[in-house]
This record gives C-alpha cells, structure tokens and sequence, in this order.
C-alpha cells in the first residue's frame, strides 16, 4: 500500500509545533515514546469486548494479559480496592459513573461550569444536564475557594442522589472530608473527578479523595502522563446503597455494576492498544522519578504564579496548590480569546477560560487558564518560569503589534531549543 505521506507530512509538523512552542494548556503533556509506541502497536486489531479472563471473543489471552496489569498498577498507585481501565476518555468515565448510580431525572450536585467545574458534571449542553436533575454550587467570590456552605445548603435542599466534586480550572486542593459528611446527613454519594491532579495525588502531593469519595475517574493523559484515556476507581467496593439492580433484577456489589455501566453500558470494545499504554504509563508513575517530576510541577506552578502575580495578574483565589491557575485579565484590558489568539501567534499556547461571575460569554471569556504539567515535562525548571512570564506579558501587552508578538516567538523558539522533545524521532 503506498504510504500516506500527505497525512505523515501533517504529523511531522504537528510534532515540530510541539518541539518549538511553550505548552501551558492546563489538560495536556508529552508521553514517554514507549508510551506512544504502544498506542501506535498491534494491540489497536483486537477485539476484546468484556474482561480479562471473561472476553465475547478469542484470542484475548495476551491482551488480558495487558489489561490485568493496567488494573494492578493503577491499583497499586492510589491503594485502592478496585479499577477498570477501559473508558476511552475522561467522559466517558464520567457517563459510566452516572449510568451505574443515577436513574433518568435523579438530581446532582456538582461545580458549575462557569466557576470552573466540567461539562459532565450536569452542564444543560451535556448529557449529564439532559438526562438529569442537575444542580450547581460555586466559588466565594471574594476569594475563588469553593463555597463549601453554599454546596451543604444546596445538598441539605435538593437532597442529591449524588454530589460531584472536582473541576477543569481550579488551581487548590479539595476539602473531601466535609463534602461526604454532608453527603452521609442527605443521603448522597461522593463521586470525585481527579482528572487534572491525579498525578499530584498518585504521589501523595495534595489531598487523597479516596477516604471519603465513593467513586473517582480520572484521564489518564494530563499529569498522568499516560495515553489519552480514562479510569475509574473506588478506594473501598461496597454494596450499593440504592439497592440498585442489574438487568437481572440482581442487586450487585458497585464494582459489578460499574464494570458493566462501562460494557456493556456505553462501550463496545476496548481500546486495547491504549490500555496498554496505560499499564506502561501506570509503571513510570510508580516509580521514584515520577515523584521528583510531580515536585518539580508543584514547584513551577507556584513559581509562575509568583510571577505573575509580581506583574499585577490577578490570579483566581490568588494563587494555586497544583498544576494551573486562572487568570482573570479584565485588569489588563484584553478577553480571553483576544489573549490566546495572541500568545498562539507567540507559539504559546493556553486556552481562554470563563472566570467565576465572568461577564463576557463562553465564546470570549474574561480569562486564560494556564498549566505547567507539558513544560516541566520538557525540563522547565523554576527559574524558567520567569522567561515564560515575561514573554506572556509582553505579548498581552503588544496584543495588536506583529513586530512585538513576531520578537516574541523568535526568543520563544530559541529558548525552546534546548528543552528535547522525542529526540528519537
Ligand atoms: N478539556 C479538558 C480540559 O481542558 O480541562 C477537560 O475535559
């Protein structure tokens, strides 16, 4: 067959953007290549539909094989009872959790959107606000923090079947313990989305949900570092409180349930290829090098904020715990699109991001969201930090000069040059 080379043209320039430009999108990160090569391996030809040992189809006795040490290590990371490695996205996670626990028009209680939650957390756009009840708490806007009393009177009123917790762009860490002991007073169960600090988590740098949350999912390609992908776990498996029931009629433990919410629920066939690029992700986050990585990400995030923060940037609850911050910019005078437009020009880029009690709509928000998982990744250390800042600021300073942002992405690709991406390619 002849090669496609119009389509590997088009990869190798999408690999050269990533080696030259500074990657602050708060949800993305570089793999390891053995992480890659097994996403690109023959595991992406078989089918595999059910689980290891238990499969619809022959010739799955090495891809169980892959899958059972996705489940062990990802078990091992977070010392928790149960996993399944099969969601083939974040949302797809998420939809499992909901189809195990919720029955159409059951009522929810997560972040809104607009304050930083996520879109399958009950947004009216998503299935989870379609099919659902759902309802919202938000942040103190005098602070940025999660409005802990506005989320236990909201549960104490609407008595929610289920309380989510975790967002996309809010930079502190999570307070479990209260939210179950409010969920325990209504009735509710806990479900936590870790998806963006999960590997903060996994090494012990910020609040473990497992405790106090019934079910938590996860991707596994921000700071996982792993293939694009979701999980979902729970620290302790236990009968479900609802008395919910399979097809059967059979009330099951929550572990049988969610695997079958998975498939045959939402899923057909996994992606067995990317599982086991999971399990190879799940063997670099186990060790001591990952650690030091997960350090290094806390300590460059604290060192940009102090950065910006030293050049007026008003950072949403004034700085982060994480891997990101928000940045609302009304007092820089540029929107969120205006700014990454620019920075993107710089090849810097970011993503513009709705601030909480935002003024301006979706489409052009108050405020970009920056995150430093992808570019200590590279080797950004903290005193990196400052040049990183610096050419942002000059850029949203200069949005409308070509001459300002073109210097700009001159000093950004030099600086680049020394931080290798995939050499081996
Ligand atoms: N789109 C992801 C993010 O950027 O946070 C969440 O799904």
């Amino acid at each position: 067959m002849q090669r496609d080379t119009l389509v590997f043209d088009l990869i190798n320039q999408e690999l050269e953007r990533q080696r030259h430009g500074i990657e602050l999108i708060a949800s993305e990160n570089f793999t390891s290549l053995q992480v890659m090569q097994a996403m690109g391996g023959v595991m992406t030809n078989k089918y595999a539909e059910g689980y290891p040992g238990r499969r619809y189809y022959a010739g799955c006795e090495i891809v169980d094989q892959t899958e059972q040490l996705a489940i062990d290590r990802l078990k091992q990371i977070f010392n928790v009872e149960y996993a399944n490695v099969q969601p083939h996205s974040g949302a797809q996670a998420n939809a499992a959790i909901a189809l195990a626990v919720l029955q159409p028009g059951d009522v929810t209680l997560g972040l809104d959107l607009s304050m930083g939650g996520h879109l399958t957390h009950g947004s009216p756009v998503n299935y989870s606000g379609k099919l659902y009840n759902a309802h919202f708490y938000g942040v103190v806007k005098e602070t940025g923090l999660i409005d802990y009393e506005m989320l236990e009177s909201q549960a104490r009123t609407l008595k929610p079947k289920l309380i989510i917790c975790g967002a996309s762009a809010y930079s502190r860490d999570w307070d479990y313990k209260r939210i179950r002991a409010v969920a325990d007073e209504v009735g509710a169960l806990v479900w936590a989305d870790i998806a963006h600090p999960a590997g903060l988590i996994a090494k012990g740098l910020l609040n473990s949900p497992f405790e106090y949350c019934h079910f938590v999912s996860s991707t596994t390609h921000k700071t996982l570092r792993g293939p694009r992908g979701g999980v979902i776990m729970m620290g302790k498996d236990f009968e479900n409180p609802f008395g919910l029931k399979d097809n059967k009629g059979n009330v099951r433990m929550m572990s049988s349930l969610i695997d079958l919410a998975v498939f045959p629920g939402i899923q057909g066939g996994p992606l067995q290829h990317v599982i086991a690029a999971k399990a190879i992700a799940f063997g670099e986050i186990l060790t001591d090098e990952f650690l030091i990585y997960q350090q290094q990400v806390q300590k460059n995030a604290q060192a940009m904020a102090k950065a910006f923060v030293e050049k007026e940037y008003n950072i949403i609850s004034g700085g982060t715990d994480n891997h990101l911050m928000l940045i609302d910019l009304r007092n820089k005078n540029i929107s969120g699109k205006k700014a990454e437009q620019a920075l993107v020009k710089a090849d810097i880029t970011a993503n513009k991001n709705m601030v909480p009690f935002d003024d301006k709509s979706a489409f052009i928000t108050s405020g970009i969201r920056f995150g430093v998982a992808a570019v200590t990744t590279r080797g950004m250390v903290e005193s990196d930090m400052q040049f990183v800042v610096n050419a942002i600021d000059r850029v949203l300073l200069n949005a409308e000069s070509e001459y300002e942002i073109a210097t700009v992405k001159k000093q950004v690709n030099e600086f680049m040059e020394q931080f290798k991406l995939y050499p081996e390619l």
